[in-house]
């Protein structure tokens, strides 16, 4: 194989060009067989494997630098750099990360994982580099989804006004994880069939030319017509005139035309932009097929590309879905928006089924916040569905626009608290912390599926901004009421009565606390469960009353502990003139979390029954201990 002998990118250019096509195909099946067993982001990957060798090959890396954006197309880029050798490790604990990583390798020049970064990090290298007086090339490698995002139009704004010398690759393949919506991927789209009209036009030029006397005259008059129309032909005039040079479009699996523009480009000093289109998926039918099942996907069968069959347990997300379908027929000011993830969040259905309210943004959180906030103000009520990380891209709507205004907004936070292989990009434990100051707002996480489903007719009945987060992946198999119902608004459900110590729990936290108790009194340990269920406003009066009773409060909260949810409890217990209550707060540390499975880092960080168990059993023992010193010294002293 090519691939045994390529440990850098200076191996990689050491190849022929006729090579390049071969080791194509081994870097495509590399992937696969990785991904086939560790699951991962497969379709972006496999459709920029030539355009990765092209870049390694036409460019001095790691000296000019590959900005990926996003980075969950970087597999091949991890391959060729020296590290293939850990690429069956993807994504397991422990092991390589499933996007580019500065600590994992010196080719890696940005850490990434959320979109639209690239043209900002790339000019700000390409800036400094020129502060410096170095001499390296900068490329931002971005897909047609992630440039329609206002981050990356600030990004070229600028670079168009420093005039630096930076490429941008535009990697169209007319995804994103979805079809691509909005008028700039039209625009794009328009500009590849601009392309072949200009190929039409050469032809023709050539046909008409071709016919002796009347050929050249009416050659002639057509040019006439069409310069009458240049203004609108000029292809990329977008980009042209946000002072890019635009290039293309190109084919960007023809390795050969690849290095050719490359090579064409190579002595521009000014910002590029390379058109290039892609096929998602490229290489492997199944994927080909269907993009966006592979765009990220679990381990599956090599042969068929069938993924093993999904749990029949209903995931939060599948909840959540179901409940806006339901809520969207009984009332008509629901309308829902999505940021360019209709399927992951659940609102592929409610899409089909009332086209007229869904809305997908694209990849543009802080834009949708504040366009929910416009449908709001009309009397509407949406629902903007969007992970709990991807939701931080918004904070600013969110204070400005949606709580100020303290319009009837519902944030469907999705993925909070610990995602998994996805890793520390990704990890939805900074909502509580950064919703729960912000006045009017009303914060809440359901303990199941079955709650959750309450929770989201909570929140679109209630006539201000709402918040509910909920975790990824399966609920608990509960039994699913019929009815939806509303919840008190501020009001926590007492699960279970204890003496000697009180657990507060949010969220996904109350069952393994409620587990954790049942083992505690095991061990002579009454414990109380609270399932706290409000954020924000948080159940005062059943705080103070576990507090009084029992003296001890344990709070569990899947987040950061800095700013979360003990930290309100503690808050409480501090207004009360409480502050004395012996208190623990379980949750995460001040770090960000590695990436891994969600039980193996629930382990880890003892979020998980046995780990609740054991912190509150020491909390305990530990108190009890303390209570007991100062009698014994007291009698000492006496004595
Ligand atoms: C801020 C943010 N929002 C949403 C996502 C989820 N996401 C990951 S990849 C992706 C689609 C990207 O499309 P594109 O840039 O065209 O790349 P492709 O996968 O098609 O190569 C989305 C929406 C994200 N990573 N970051």
């Amino acid at each position: 194989m090519i691939l045994d002998n390529i440990n850098s990118s200076q191996d990689l250019r050491a190849l022929s060009q006729e090579e390049l096509p071969a080791l194509a195909g081994e870097v495509r099946q590399e992937i696969i067989n990785v991904v086939s067993k560790t699951g991962g982001h497969l379709a972006s990957s496999l459709g920029v494997v030539d355009l990765t060798i092209a870049l390694h090959y036409a460019f001095d890396t790691p000296k000019d630098r590959i900005v990926w954006d996003v980075g969950h197309q970087a597999y091949a880029h991890k391959i060729l750099t020296g590290r293939r050798s850990q690429f069956p490790t993807l994504r397991q604990h422990g092991g390589m990360s499933g996007f580019p990583k500065r600590e994992e390798s010196s080719s890696d020049h940005f850490d990434v994982g959320h979109a639209s970064t690239s043209i900002s990090a790339a000019l700000g290298i390409a800036a400094a580099r020129d502060i410096k007086h170095e001499n390296f090339r900068v490329i931002a490698v971005i897909g047609d989804g992630s440039i329609s995002a206002g981050l990356a139009f600030e990004g070229m704004n600028q670079a168009g006004h420093l005039r630096k010398n930076l490429v941008v690759i535009l990697n169209d393949n007319e995804m994103s994880i979805s079809p691509n919506v909005g008028a700039l991927s039209s625009y794009l789209s328009r500009l590849m069939t601009g392309n072949l009209y200009t190929k039409f036009r050469q032809e023709t030029k050539q046909f008409l030319q071709g016919i002796p006397r009347v050929g050249e005259a009416m050659f002639n008059i057509a040019k006439r017509t069409e310069d009458s129309i240049k203004g609108l032909m000029v292809p990329g005039m977008l980009f042209e005139d946000l002072g890019f040079q635009y290039v293309g479009p190109i084919d960007g699996h023809n390795i050969e035309h690849l290095l050719q523009t490359f090579s064409n480009i190579k002595d521009f000093t000014w910002p590029v932009l390379i058109h290039v289109i892609t096929k998602k998926g490229k290489g492997c039918e199944f994927a080909e097929c269907n993009p966006s099942q592979y765009h990220g996907t679990p381990p599956f069968d090599l042969a068929t590309g069938k993924v093993s069959k999904k749990t029949a347990v209903l995931s939060y997300t599948d909840v959540f879905g179901q409940t806006m379908i339901k809520l969207a027929a009984e009332n008509e000011k629901v309308v829902a928006i999505s940021a360019a993830m209709p399927e992951g969040t659940g609102l592929d259905k409610f899409s089909e089924q009332f086209p007229d309210r869904f809305f997908d943004v694209g990849i543009a959180e802080s834009h949708g916040i504040t366009f929910a906030c416009g449908l709001a103000t009309e009397g509407l009520h949406p629902v903007a569905a969007i992970y709990s990380t991807f939701t931080q891209r918004a904070y600013d709507q969110i204070v400005h626009d949606l709580c100020l205004q303290n319009l009837p907004v519902t944030l469907a936070l999705d993925r909070a608290g610990l995602v998994g292989e996805d890793g520390p990009t990704h990890h939805g434990v900074f909502d509580i912390a950064y919703l729960r100051h912000v006045p009017n707002m009303v914060l809440m996480a359901p303990k199941d599926e079955n709650e959750l489903q309450h929770m989201i007719k909570t929140a679109v009945e209630h006539p201000g901004p709402t918040a509910v987060r909920y975790p990824r992946g399966t609920g608990y198999a509960v039994p699913m009421d019929q009815e939806l119902k509303l919840l008190e608004i501020g009001k926590a459900e007492l699960l279970r009565d204890g003496t000697d110590v009180a657990i507060i729990a949010i969220g996904n936290m109350v069952y393994p606390a409620g587990e954790a108790a049942k083992r505690l009194a095991g061990d002579g340990i009454s414990a109380s469960v609270v399932n706290a269920r409000f954020v924000k406003p948080l159940d005062k009066e059943m705080v103070l009353q576990v507090a009084k009773r029992t003296g001890r409060v344990v709070t569990v909260e899947e987040h950061a502990l800095m700013g979360g949810f003990g930290s309100t409890v503690l808050e409480c217990l501090d207004a009360a003139g409480m502050a004395g209550v012996k208190s623990l707060r379980i949750g995460l540390p001040d770090a960000y979390i590695e990436h891994g499975t969600q039980s193996q880092l629930r382990k880890k960080y003892g979020l998980d029954t046995e780990g609740i168990y054991a912190s509150v059993k020491d909390f305990v023992m530990q108190s009890r201990l303390k209570a007991v010193t100062p009698v014994v010294s007291l009698k000492a002293k006496d004595a």
